[in-house]
């Protein structure tokens, strides 16, 4: 099954997905099989691997260190095309449409689509969108780009039906990697009742809570990746995966 299609079944199925995005410099190769068999068993649904910066950590040996303990998908969220890895199931192939900075919508495509056709990874055609959350952002500041503010949803719902026209199949709500504020409930509302896209929501989402919060709001995929970082945090992995896979949440 392809992994666009298995996402698709997971949120029909669950209600929606949880991804755990790991950053290859953020944990040790000593510890990714123990830590990918323990979010296999605690319901996490797939990995995100990748970051708007890549220091010392190597994307090939990070996949091959999950596949030995685990078999959920692997997709890979290129901060980069250096990011792009045959061995992952499939990859997010973000467009920056928050932004107006060409290379990101479609620059850095381009570059990388003659590799993508090459190893022949399935890609999933993402609109990503930065939205404002605090403080600046990392990727903010690598994209070169503004995020769209938090209360302007009209703005991000807009955008993503914009994405849904041009034949996107994914939206991804990003307030940053470590974020202060997660995404605002009130802007996932507004961007699930204009695009009927799946709506992925990440950044900032530290308690379950909040997790259930963005899927009663509209989410379909949620996506943590700081919180897990600490391995004093593992034992809590069940009770996020548990409050993403609400088949009818109530409306917050
Ligand atoms: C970043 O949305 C992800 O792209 C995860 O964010 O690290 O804040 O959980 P956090």
């Amino acid at each position: 099954m392809k992994t666009y299609n298995y996402l698709q079944d997971i949120i029909s199925r669950k209600g929606a997905a949880y991804l755990i995005l790991i950053d290859p410099d953020k944990i040790s190769t000593d510890k990714i099989s123990k830590f990918a068999k323990h979010c296999e068993e605690s319901g996490v649904d797939g990995f995100l691997i990748g970051g708007s910066l890549l220091l010392n950590g190597n994307i090939d040996e990070t996949i091959d260190s999950i596949k030995s303990s685990c078999s959920i998908p692997i997709i890979i969220f290129p901060g980069g095309v250096d990011q792009i890895s045959a061995k992952a199931d499939a990859l997010l192939y973000i467009s920056l449409i928050s932004g107006r900075n060409a290379d990101q919508i479609i620059g850095k495509h381009v570059v990388a689509a003659p590799l993508i056709k090459k190893i022949g990874i399935e890609t999933i055609s993402t609109g990503y969108m930065l939205i404002e959350s605090g403080k600046p952002t990392t990727a903010e500041y690598i994209s070169n780009s503004k995020p769209i503010p938090r209360n302007k949803p009209e703005i991000a719902a807009s955008t993503a039906l914009a994405a849904e026209y041009m034949g996107m199949k994914l939206i991804y709500l990003e307030a940053g990697s470590g974020a202060e504020l997660p995404v605002p409930n009130e802007m996932i509302k507004m961007v699930s009742q204009y695009c009927s896209l799946p709506i992925i929501v990440g950044g900032g989402i530290r308690d379950p809570k909040t997790a259930l919060e963005k899927v009663q709001s509209g989410a379909k995929v949620i996506v943590t990746g700081n919180f897990f970082e600490y391995e004093n945090n593992w034992d809590k992995i069940k009770t996020f995966a548990d409050a993403a896979h609400v088949k009818e949440p109530k409306e917050v």
